[in-house]
């Protein structure tokens, strides 16, 4: 049988790395599209494992020619597009390079898809920061709670997210949402509030860090695994019609509880090391996200298998082999 062609933006990156794996298992031929960086060493960290098995070509959002072309050339069967300035307080830094990636881009390669291979499948990556402090009375965001962004991250998803709707819509081809709420694992930039709690917690168990510098520790979020979301996306983009889904746990806890299970975890107390600074806080956060799936559980069976807990013990897991050997310097992760 002839293997389904997958393309991936965003590839090289947490999500992107987790869904060519599983994308991989399930016989699919990956492909995707890298920006370029000084760094190429740094590039291909999260896929150098998938090197035989993944096709990359140099690519970018901003650059409706590359898309093109290598849309062109591969003709794949489904396109995730995953690739954004994804951190919500640096697009408060650079607005306009986040509005250009994560809104003008997703038009970009809307256009691409539309004249070079309109019977394929599009998912969309959009996020639950689009919905800002809005909720339903029930405390849960789910598809049909009112959009209201605080942040230029935000407002760029709302781009993306209605321009699919739209192009679904206006000329019938097969666009689909997934809407995720937060999703970690080690793989997850050490700047995102997760990895960047556990990755220190370690350091001062070993002796190597002495205090945890953080912004708000009174927001809460629904977090979840990344390797359950990419099964999802998976699901969303296989679904006998194009539609709009959540995905998230339906359970949230605060940076402060997050901070607290880790800590313990390493027989430490956060209040100890844990210190604030004005530069962490956005200048307009998020304050509470709780997410309802019920819809993907539903329609496509889709459940989690990673809680709270488990995720952040295979985080911790994770750093503690790499700190408790003592030969081990960063620069050799
Ligand atoms: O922040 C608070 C911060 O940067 C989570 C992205 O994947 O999920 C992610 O966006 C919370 C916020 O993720 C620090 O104020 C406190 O309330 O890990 P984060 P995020 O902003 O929720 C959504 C769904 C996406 O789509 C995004 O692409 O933690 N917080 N102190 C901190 N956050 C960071 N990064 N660093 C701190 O020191």
């Amino acid at each position: 049988m002839k293997k389904k062609k997958a393309f991936i933006t965003g590839i090289a990156g947490q999500d992107g790395s987790y869904l060519s794996e599983h994308l991989i298992d399930k016989e699919y031929e990956v492909y995707g599209i890298l920006r370029r960086n000084s760094i190429v060493e740094h590039q291909r960290n999260r896929i150098f494992h998938l090197s035989s098995s993944v096709k990359l070509d140099y690519g970018d959002m901003l650059d409706s020619s590359s898309l093109e072309r290598t849309i062109r050339q591969i003709k794949p069967d489904e396109i995730y597009n995953l690739a954004a300035q994804s951190h919500v307080r640096i697009s408060f830094d650079v607005p306009q390079f986040t509005a250009q990636t994560n809104a003008l881009g997703v038009l970009n390669i809307l256009e691409a898809f539309r004249s070079n291979c309109p019977n394929a499948r599009f998912y969309q990556a959009s996020s639950s920061e689009m919905f800002g402090n809005c909720m339903d009375e029930d405390g849960y965001q789910r598809e049909t709670t009112r959009m209201t962004p605080t942040s230029p991250y935000g407002c760029a998803k709302v781009f993306g997210y209605n321009i699919a709707r739209n192009y679904r819509n206006a000329y019938k081809l097969f666009i689909c949402n997934g809407i995720l709420f937060n999703h970690e694992s080690p793989r997850r930039g050490s700047n995102f509030v997760t990895n960047k709690v556990v990755k220190c917690a370690v350091k001062i168990k070993y002796g190597l860090e002495k205090q945890l510098v953080l912004g708000n520790l009174d927001a809460y979020r629904d977090w979840g695994h990344a390797k359950d979301y990419v099964k999802a996306m998976n699901m969303i983009i296989n679904y006998d019609k194009p539609d709009d889904f959540v995905v998230a746990t339906g359970i949230t806890h605060s940076i402060r509880e997050l901070c607290t299970y880790v800590f313990e975890k390493l027989g430490m107390d956060y209040k100890d090391y844990v210190v604030q600074d004005k530069r962490f806080f956005r200048p307009d956060e998020l304050k509470y996200l709780k997410g309802d799936s019920s819809k993907i559980k539903q329609a496509l069976g889709w459940k989690p298998e990673y809680a709270f807990e488990t995720l952040l013990d295979e985080m911790i897991q994770f750093w503690e082999k790499i700190y408790s050997d003592p030969s081990c310097s960063e620069n050799r992760l």
